[in-house]
């Protein structure tokens, strides 16, 4: 069936589709994948271990976690009827001093929701262009969406006993970003897992927060104590355990041997700010507000307040 210039299959416009993961890979996304809405039986999987999660309280102080939004995706952009989910590869061959405190790589640029929301923006509006009347909804990790099965459903990869998504040229350090579309395109074929007998991130965290294979109970999480936790002090099991770590934890995809080969990227927006990989504890604790506040400019880790900044680098004992 021919439709203007373009061929459409059962499942959408295929030419469309190539031309947006072309569009979106001059973004700088790779990968990049399609997800058909209604999704597979593997999508109410995924929303039922969610049911659990919540009802085993893995959620912690997260109520936010609860949102209904999260388990339908129609509240988010009415008569949507696929996804485009992409990844931005943020690993950078970089190490950190010996001795100073370590941040989690998501938060050594700038803020990945502005870097990703801006460049998934600019697919939205070439699509307006593309094929007018098409409407569009872009989501960044705050929005009440499932990312990483999303993400898996569009075949960007499969998700990792320590739950994160891992593709298997690129591994795991990708960050995710969905373009929600009312308009119908060919769906991608889920990627195989292949974490098979491996069980190295469950051995390797500190404070055995994957309590299960693909299950995180956040009260355990280093990343969410140090992140998410607004409580004064930090408690006793954790602290004791997360050194030299002050914000997120890297160390489940750290041992992960799909991310031996991770390749480094040279993207302006994902290189580290220089006083990042060599964060001494007398220093950090001097920080002012202002500091704080100049040192952390247009990044993610602006979520982590001053004082909980000073409280995470005090619980290191
Ligand atoms: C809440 C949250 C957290 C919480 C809870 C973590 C968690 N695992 O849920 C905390 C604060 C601890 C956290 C930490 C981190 N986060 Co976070 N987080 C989120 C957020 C907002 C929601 C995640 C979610 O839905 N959790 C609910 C539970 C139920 O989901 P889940 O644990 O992933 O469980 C799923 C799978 O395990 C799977 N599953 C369950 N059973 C089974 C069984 C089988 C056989 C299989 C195959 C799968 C499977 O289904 C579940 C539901 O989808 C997402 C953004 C988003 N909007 O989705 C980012 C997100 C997951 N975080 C991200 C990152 C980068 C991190 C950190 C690495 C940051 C850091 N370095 O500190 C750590 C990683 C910690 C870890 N091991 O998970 C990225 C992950 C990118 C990727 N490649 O996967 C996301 C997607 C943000 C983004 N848009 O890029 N995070
Ligand atoms: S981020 Fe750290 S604390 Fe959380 S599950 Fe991974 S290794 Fe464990
Ligand atoms: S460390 Fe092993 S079990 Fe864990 S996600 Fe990677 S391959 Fe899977």
């Amino acid at each position: 069936m021919i439709s203007g210039s373009a061929r459409t299959t059962a499942g959408g416009s295929a030419e469309l589709a190539a031309e947006l993961k072309q569009q979106a890979r001059a973004q700088g996304f790779e990968p990049v994948g399609v997800a058909a809405v209604p999704a597979s039986e593997r999508l109410q999987l995924r929303t039922a271990a969610l049911e659990r999660w919540l009802a085993a309280g893995h959620q912690a102080s997260m109520a936010w976690m609860a949102d209904g939004r999260r388990r339908q995706l129609e509240l988010l952009l009415p008569g949507v009827r696929s996804v485009l989910a992409v990844g931005l590869n943020y690993y950078v061959n970089a190490e950190r001093a010996k001795g100073s405190l370590a941040v989690a790589r998501y938060g050594w640029g700038r803020d990945y929701h502005r870097v990703v929301d801006q460049r998934l923006r600019r697919l939205g509006r070439w699509l307006e262009q593309r094929s007018p009347g098409v409407r569009w909804r872009a989501c960044v990790d705050s929005a009440p969406l499932l990312d990483k099965a999303w993400a898996e459903e569009a075949g960007l990869g499969w998700i990792g006993k320590h739950s994160n998504l891992i593709n298997r040229r690129q591994g795991s350090w990708l960050l995710l970003g969905h373009l929600l579309l009312s308009a119908e395109l060919p769906a991608d074929e889920p990627a195989e897992s292949l974490c098979g007998s491996c069980t190295a991130c469950l051995e390797a965290c500190p404070t055995q927060a994957i309590v299960e294979p693909f299950v995180v109970d956040s009260r355990r999480c280093i990343a969410f104590h140090t992140i998410e936790n607004r409580d004064p002090e930090l408690p006793r099991e954790i602290s004791r355990a997360m050194a030299p770590w002050v914000a997120g934890c890297d160390i489940c995809q750290e041992v992960c041997p799909w991310n031996r080969q991770a390749s480094s990227s040279q993207e302006p927006d994902l290189q580290p700010r220089s006083w990042l990989l060599n964060l001494q504890p007398d220093e950090a604790l001097g920080w002012s507000d202002q500091t704080w506040d100049e040192q952390l400019r247009a990044s993610a880790l602006r979520r982590i307040k001053p004082e909980q900044w000073r409280r995470n680098i005090r619980s290191l004992g």
